[in-house]
């Protein structure tokens, strides 16, 4: 088989850039590991930033997220009880969409078979070659037997454990990696949200994320030891545990019932260079990852879409390889700020373990001067809507 953009992982990242590009008339192939229903019953980020929104829109599969997504222009931060907004518009005219990826991915996927694209679903054993020539190509198996996909480029959309990022050498590859001493306990309930609009909150046990999906649908985070399992929380000891960390009056007022979804994910930082090498380029996880605090994993795969997605389309219609020559450069310039502003969040809303006495005052002291300056406000409500592409 042959195609012109060989797309590994069919994720958000992979799927709107093949749909951007089978718009622009270019052939694409997405080789995915999981099927459909896996991909799809993956619950992950909540807030889009308005980049991202225009991005789906442009890519034209931005018609139920208007309908059904919330536009939201604030959000809540919260200190041992003592609450204040963050008021996105007033500090910088921009805000975010509160929509969550799972349906993003729902609307891709529906977007792209009307399409009629090319997805393979339940590849195994995916390799990449000749990355280095003018002539890559992709193998694979699938039902059993070994393929082959020739194309001009490949893409690596497959994530932090996909093989593309590891395809390209060790020697040539710089990598940058912060483990954080904890992860992030989620749960998704069919209960009203907490408040109209996202709550962060610091606190002495741990952080704590009061967020949604609809008006009936609500999802919540804590901070949890990374050695705790799943089977170590009970509905009942969550629900005790978020309330005790948000001021009482939300804790008060809020609905509890049945988690419809349950998992813990661990969080870290992480930025592999380059995002190109030869006839590859990465997008997304799999160059990339960020602590979800600053609610920018999802958003920067598509910044990263962007920009690889106007290399190709100009190189595809002119023969102008201006964009691909400059993509990594491009992408790492807007992933390294997110990577800046996820790393501060988590730092000033979460408990450290070791953290020293001054520590504890600093990370008090970030909360007291965003609440005092409306200059502070500005930078974090630049940053949270997104910066620009
Ligand atoms: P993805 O990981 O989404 O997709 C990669 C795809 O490649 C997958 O479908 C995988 O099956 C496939 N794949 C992997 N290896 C392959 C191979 N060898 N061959 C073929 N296919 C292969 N971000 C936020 O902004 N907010 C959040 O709250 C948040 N929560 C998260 C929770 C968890 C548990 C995780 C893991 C991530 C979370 N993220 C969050 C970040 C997340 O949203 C990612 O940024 C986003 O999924 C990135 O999309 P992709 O780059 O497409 O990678
Ligand atoms: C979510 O709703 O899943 C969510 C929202 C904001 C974040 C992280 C996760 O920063």
């Amino acid at each position: 088989m042959r195609t012109q953009v060989a797309i590994i992982g069919g994720g958000p990242s992979g799927l709107l850039l093949s749909q951007l590009l089978n718009r622009a008339g270019i052939a694409t192939v997405v080789l995915e590991r999981r099927d459909r229903a896996h991909v799809l019953s993956r619950i992950r980020a909540g807030v889009l930033e308005w980049g991202t929104v225009e991005m789906l829109r442009k890519a034209g599969v931005g018609a139920r997220m208007d309908r059904e997504g919330h536009v939201h222009q604030g959000c809540l931060l919260s200190s041992e009880g003592r609450m204040f907004r963050i008021d996105f518009h007033e500090a910088c005219a921009r805000q975010v969409m509160v929509y969550g990826q799972t349906e993003v991915t729902h609307d891709l996927y529906d977007a792209q078979d009307a399409l009629g694209a090319t997805i393979l679903h339940g590849v195994g054993d995916v390799a990449l070659h000749d990355l280095t020539s003018d002539a890559p190509f992709v193998t694979y198996t699938r039902d059993g037997a070994a393929a082959r996909l020739d194309c001009d480029y490949i893409v690596g959309c497959d994530g932090f454990h996909g093989i593309s990022r590891r395809s390209i050498p060790a020697e040539v590859r710089q990598e940058f990696e912060k483990v954080y001493p904890f992860g992030w306990l989620g749960i998704l309930s069919q209960t009203p949200p907490a408040a109209e609009e996202l709550i962060y909150a610091a606190h002495s046990r741990g952080f704590a994320l009061a967020s949604m999906r609809s008006p009936t649908l609500s999802r919540y985070y804590i901070q949890v030891p990374l050695s705790d399992r799943i089977e170590d929380w009970s509905d009942a000891a969550f629900w005790a545990e978020l309330k005790s960390r948000l001021p009482e009056a939300v804790a008060q007022g809020i609905v509890t019932g049945p988690s419809i979804e349950k998992s813990i994910a661990p969080l870290r930082s992480f930025v592999s260079e380059p995002m190109r090498w030869g006839r590859l380029f990465l997008c997304g996880d799999a160059a990339h990852i960020v602590p979800p605090t600053g609610a920018k994993g999802l958003n920067l795969a598509v910044s990263d879409v962007h920009y690889l997605y106007e290399g190709l389309a100009a190189f595809y219609a002119k023969g102008d390889a201006e964009g691909l020559e400059t993509y990594s450069q491009k992408a790492l310039a807007r992933v390294w700020k997110a990577m800046r502003f996820s790393w501060s969040m988590t730092t000033m809303l979460h408990h450290f373990p070791d953290f020293s006495a001054f520590d504890r005052r600093m990370q008090a002291t970030e909360l007291d001067l965003l609440e005092s300056s409306p200059s502070a406000r500005r930078v974090l409500a630049e940053n949270y809507t997104g910066l620009p592409f």
